[in-house]
């Protein structure tokens, strides 16, 4: 057997001497480019350099080293006869070990006066073609990318003579590969960067873009912070303002819920969202005049499209909650829409297009800062998605699960009567389920949200928090309420406050009575715990979905109270039997859904 040769080129110089004593030692002829050769020689150990081999010379100051059919040969061909002629024919030795690793790229661009010139030369184009040829060849060939697996791999290497097990060389490849892949995501990280945001105005106008700065993430200390696709460009252009790091969260988030929402309506879909999770998500189903007066939508002199319907519920169901939302619609925003919108305080809108009178008026809001994203509603996420928490990657398929009619249709209570709009009513609390911070609960009524209980770790605290919003969004109907004298004036988010206030029984003392009383033209009773009962009862027909199953019985007797007549979960709990029975005895229409919608 001819002897074994070890190539090796590395930046990083730590353990090289080591090394390289050791495989000279055990009979391994060493070949090293340049700086590796150099130091090795200097240290008294015998090498040849690389040139010896490939009979050329480095050039272009360096950026042509090892890149050679003598090199690349000698590592890539394998045990079989073919190549092994190819070889002879050429003079070419093969190459049994490669000991590789990169120029700093990172450390680098990281540098604050790095220049783009800096950053190009800093590529390294033979080494990673050193360490991908070896680890291809990782049946033959083993590749050390890593100073800390020198000595173990000495050992290796002198203990089986010059055979190293297959596993070794297997995992030695699968880390070369690793790091030559973290090594080009730096580098289009980099590029990226520079070349594909939206720092050119004209880019601006041509449209999307494959990256955008983010001021900061979730919060102003949490610097740089951006997002980009890897592969073309990103699904949405800001038409006014800029996206920050949550509002990309609820933009997307809550486009694929109005999207779904539509989708399986066939009605035109509206969220309210804040902290990625909705406030508020309904489809275009007109509203009563009582509706519009709950909603603060009654003085509106455009009539209500059916868009601006589905907005004027998603926005109007808890008012509180949707203070400063994020707003998601499914088709194109119109005037109507736009009309509504400008009156609220809202932080940025998703929407698949707008008219040019829309835009007008989104495009006054926040003194022109009002964030506008267009979506291009063809957009198809990949299948797979990635995030980091903590260092760790986690990657999962992607919840492509459909929710339609379909999913209600095991009704497992003796009441089985599910009429059309329950089943309108429960697609969109479980969809709206989707797209919430687990656990969570919906409430659903005339194809809105009406109470959502969302990121609790308990599922009664859900239940409780969904079914006590879904009261106050009720009582709110009570005329008592409607006709409360407001002052002229009174700013619509004050009034808000005020309703919530005054519906939730809270006790003011102090200033804060005399502030609310001050909001009135006279007096105003308080609505009697009685009043409250009596109203609270008047409220049938609700829908309510949760996002997993219903561990106890008092979830179900808990959405009874808030008026739920239809309840969708999915099955599974050992306590299943006794959530029937208690659905039974209310009777409750009950689909077991057998769909987890966990989401974090
Ligand atoms: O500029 S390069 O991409 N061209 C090459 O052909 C090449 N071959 C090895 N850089 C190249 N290398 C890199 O040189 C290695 O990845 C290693 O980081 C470095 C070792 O250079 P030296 O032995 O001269 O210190």
């Amino acid at each position: 057997m001819s002897q074994p040769i070890a190539l090796l080129s590395v930046y990083d110089k730590s353990g090289l001497l080591e090394l390289a004593r050791g495989l000279n030692d055990a009979g391994v002829r060493l070949l090293g480019s340049g700086g590796t050769a150099k130091k090795i020689r200097e240290a008294g150990i015998p090498i040849g350099d690389v040139a010896d081999i490939t009979k050329a010379p480095e050039m272009l100051g360096g950026r042509v080293k090892t890149l050679h059919p003598a090199v690349h040969g000698g590592i890539l061909a394998r045990d079989i006869p073919s190549d092994q002629q190819d070889l002879q024919a050429q003079s070419i030795s093969p190459i049994s070990i490669v000991v590789c690793n990169l120029y700093p790229f990172t450390e680098t661009i990281s540098k604050p006066n790095c220049t783009l010139a800096d950053a190009v030369e800093e590529v390294d184009i033979g080494g990673v073609t050193l360490l991908r040829a070896a680890a291809k060849n990782h049946a033959r060939v083993s590749v050390l990318s890593d100073p800390n697996d020198y000595q173990e791999f000495l050992e290796s290497w002198k203990q089986g003579q010059g055979n190293v097990s297959q596993n070794i060389r297997s995992k030695l490849a699968l880390k070369a590969f690793e790091m030559t892949a973290k090594y080009d995501e730096a580098i289009s990280g980099y590029f990226r960067e520079q070349y594909a945001s939206e720092d050119l105005p004209e880019d601006k106008l041509a449209g999307p873009v494959q990256r955008i700065a983010l001021r900061y993430g979730a919060n102003p200390h949490q610097k740089p912070a951006q997002a980009y696709v890897t592969e073309g460009k990103l699904p949405f252009k800001a038409l006014c303002g800029s996206p920050g790091y949550i509002n990309l969260l609820d933009a997307l988030n809550s486009y694929a819920l109005v999207k779904e929402l539509q989708g399986a309506l066939g009605l035109p879909a509206a969220a309210s969202f804040k902290h990625v999770s909705p406030a508020g998500a309904a489809v275009g189903v007109e509203l009563s005049e009582t509706e519009k007066a709950v909603y603060g939508v009654d003085d509106l002199k455009e009539p209500l499209t059916p868009l601006a319907s589905a907005y004027a519920r998603a926005r109007g169901a808890d008012r509180m909650s949707s203070f400063g939302d994020f707003v998601a619609l499914s088709a194109p925003c119109d005037l109507a829409t736009a009309r509504i919108i400008s009156r609220e305080v809202s932080d940025g809108i998703i929407a698949p297009g707008y008219s040019n009178e829309a835009l007008e008026v989104l495009k006054k809001k926040k003194g022109g800062k009002y964030c506008v994203l267009e979506i291009d509603p063809t957009y198809e996420p990949p299948a797979v998605e990635t995030k980091q928490v903590f260092g760790v990657t986690l990657q999962q398929r992607r919840n492509d699960s459909k929710i339609d009619a379909t999913l209600f249709e095991n009704l497992v209570t003796q009441n089985k009567e599910l009429p059309q709009e329950a089943i309108t009513d429960l697609i969109v609390a479980t969809l709206a389920l989707k797209y919430t911070q687990s656990n969570s609960v919906a409430y659903a009524f005339h194809g809105s949200i009406i109470g959502i209980g969302a990121g609790q770790q308990s599922r009664i605290h859900c239940t409780r928090l969904a079914g006590g919003k879904a009261d106050l969004w009720w009582l709110r109907h009570h005329p008592q309420v409607l006709a409360l004298p407001f002052k002229k004036g009174v700013k619509r988010a004050e009034k808000a406050n005020a309703i919530d206030l005054y519906v939730s029984g809270e006790v003011l003392e102090g200033g804060e009575k005399a502030h609310w009383e001050s909001l009135f033209e006279g007096p105003v009773q308080p609505l009697t715990e009685e009043q409250k009962k009596e109203w609270g009862a008047k409220l049938d027909g609700v829908a309510c979905s949760s996002d997993a199953f219903f561990p106890f019985p008092d979830n179900v007797h808990r959405a009874r109270k808030s008026g739920v007549k239809y309840l969708a979960a999915p099955n599974g709990s050992v306590m299943d039997a006794e959530c029937i029975k208690a659905a039974d005895e209310h009777g409750i229409v009950f689909a077991h859904t057998s769909l987890r919608l966990f989401h974090h």
